[in-house]
């Protein structure tokens, strides 16, 4: 495993308060500056590990990045079961303490680093941004992540494939009709801003174009990565802009 300091390009940022800071600004240069130390665990190329990534960056936190490959099944390792009884990536070490399963720790970094919020205000739509979260979480991804794929289709790259790409349309699927309902005026995937749906769809469509899912039935769904794309933080997320990333990569 590799380590890279500073690989969030946010490592080195200072916090100065500023001549006349506003309570926002005084709080938030506060915040920065008792921010417990944050490792991340991860691969470029998982899908979960580049959700907390896209997280810590859209709160604009520091962290450093360690790297597990799973190409060559270091997560198999005594030393990542450690951190990660599921032998999954993410983990992310808080000053000593592990935090585990990607969504649960971006609800932590949410709560630990309150702007920009990633879930809205009010209830209801609060619970429409979980639906959506959940159904990449435990809808889509658990059903086309490595694990499984090696397990059940093996011997078989075709229809290893094939599964994919049909899982993965179909999460979209409910996505863009849970979308539709919602009637957001967007950009984003519920208003104008990025929040915990963009964060988990973005590294979705990651996944989906690699399996070769025709996007074009999904037109609200494009609407809102395309806005991504534009925005900085999920830019320094990306899988191919990671210290980790190799070139000529198998899937
Ligand atoms: N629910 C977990 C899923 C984690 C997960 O599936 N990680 C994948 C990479 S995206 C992994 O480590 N796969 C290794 C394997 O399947 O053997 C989370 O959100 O953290």
């Amino acid at each position: 495993m590799r380590a890279v300091r500073g690989a969030g390009k946010l490592a080195s940022r200072t916090f100065f308060l500023p001549f006349q800071a506003s309570a926002a600004e005084a709080s938030a240069a506060k915040t920065a500056r008792v921010q417990p130390p944050l490792t991340l665990h991860g691969y470029w190329r998982s899908s979960s590990a580049y959700r907390v990534r896209i997280a810590l960056e859209l709160k604009g936190v520091s962290y450093r990045q360690a790297f597990v490959d799973l190409l060559h099944g270091e997560h198999h390792e005594e030393a990542h079961r450690a951190r990660n009884p599921s032998g999954y990536v993410p983990a992310l070490d808080v000053d000593g303490t592990l935090l585990v399963e990607s969504v649960a720790i971006i609800e932590w970094l949410d709560e630990a680093f309150p702007e920009p919020p990633l879930l809205p205000r009010a209830p209801l739509d609060r619970a429409h941004v979980r639906a959506l979260a959940e159904t990449i979480n435990s809808g889509t991804q658990p059903l086309q992540n490595l694990w499984l794929l090696n397990h059940f289709f093996s011997a078989d790259a075709a229809a290893k494939s094939a599964w994919g790409r049909m899982v993965i349309a179909r999460g979209l699927t409910t996505f863009e009709a849970l979308l539709a309902r919602a009637a957001s005026e967007g950009p984003f995937c519920s208003g104008p801003s990025p929040n915990l749906a963009d964060v988990m769809l973005v590294p979705q469509i990651y996944n989906a174009r690699r399996f070769g899912v025709d996007l074009e039935p999904f037109a609200r769904i494009r609407r809102a990565e395309s806005e991504c794309a534009q925005h900085p933080a999920f830019q320094r997320a990306h899988p191919d802009v990671q210290p980790d990333a190799q070139a000529n990569a198998k899937p």
